[in-house]
């Protein structure tokens, strides 16, 4: 009987007794305050043990938390990598440990041996998306952008803008003469954009693309203080699609995002339950989708939706 009753566990039961250590990156954006809300949850509803760790943006205390969650003896690590390279030795650390890694949102300059997968969408297809929709908006009419880059290092603000320009090249209508980090935050989206405004003269600004709709929101307050009508004198491109960007859309204060899960945990959780209950190895590389949102969409009713999802 109790070999019976052993071979019929569910995996959920399987799962009470997992502990996984979660480094997070900070909370630096709406978008991150979400996906910590979201991993907590789908950890929970899986009983399983989260130790939580916010690393406030700095690359140090991510690795020091990866340590502890090694001398602890965690089943697995959940990391999302503030910056892409400088992992290899905390992540050989716990190769040799055996305690598998699973990257969310963001990749890492490592040997994809020391992680068991990343959960992430396509990057530099955000950026494609992103610079495809200005393409489109302009016409053939001229354009000259500034862009509001994600945190210096980090595999998104490398490959947002390699999407874009990919996106823009060929179009010598459109032309970046601004671009410079905001490290995805509000407060220094606001203050580049306020230095654009000063040294390009508003005028002379078309549109702007930002990494996150939360240097994009940042970027409509320098915007509007300097006396300009965002989304009308200075189109917005972001990424995220985070409840504040759909509301900016539907005041037309914003033309454009493109939504980014905040649940990359399930499929990680998913991944790593198999993986630890029966050796099942992932793909290296489990996709989210991308969804482009512009004004044609019920931004208000999408606002509705998400307004209560933990961003
Ligand atoms: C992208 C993710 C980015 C978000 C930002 O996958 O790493 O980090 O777009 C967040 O909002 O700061």
């Amino acid at each position: 009987l109790l070999a019976g009753a052993i071979a019929f566990a569910p995996v959920t039961a399987f799962a009470a007794d997992l502990t996984i250590g979660f480094s997070q990156i900070g909370s630096e954006s709406g978008w991150r305050a979400a996906e910590t809300t979201v991993t907590k949850q789908e950890a929970a509803d899986r009983g399983i043990n989260l130790k939580f760790a916010d690393a406030q943006q700095k690359q140090e205390n991510q690795i020091k938390a990866i340590r502890s969650f090694v001398a602890q003896g965690v089943d697995a690590i959940l990391l999302a990598p503030v910056v892409a390279t400088g992992w290899d030795e905390v992540l050989e650390e716990a190769k040799d440990a055996d305690i598998p890694v699973v990257l969310l949102d963001r990749t890492v300059d490592a040997p994809d041996d020391l992680y068991l997968t990343a959960v992430t969408s396509d990057l530099v297809h955000e950026g494609r998306v992103a610079g495809q929709w200005l393409v489109d908006e302009m016409d053939g009419a001229d354009c000259r952008i500034v862009e509001l880059q994600g945190t210096t290092g980090s595999s998104p603000a490398i490959d947002r803008k390699t999407g874009f320009e990919e996106a823009i090249a060929g179009h010598d209508n459109l032309e970046i003469v601004r671009s410079q980090t905001g490290d995805f935050t509000r407060s220094k989206g606001k203050v580049v954009m306020e230095s654009f405004l000063k040294a390009e003269g508003g005028e002379n600004i078309c549109a702007l693309y930002a990494h996150n709709d939360d240097m994009a929101v940042g970027a409509i307050q320098a915007i509007k203080d300097a006396g300009l009508n965002p989304g009308d004198d200075i189109l917005i491109v972001a990424i995220d699609a985070v409840p504040d960007a759909h509301l900016a859309i539907a005041n037309g204060d914003m033309n454009a995002t493109i939504e980014l899960t905040p649940n990359m945990a399930g499929p990680a959780l998913d991944a790593l339950e198999a993986y630890l209950a029966d050796g099942t190895t992932p793909p290296k590389w489990i996709q989210t989708e991308s969804k482009l949102f512009t004004a044609a969409d019920d931004n208000q009713a999408i606002y509705e939706q998400k307004k209560d999802l933990g961003y």
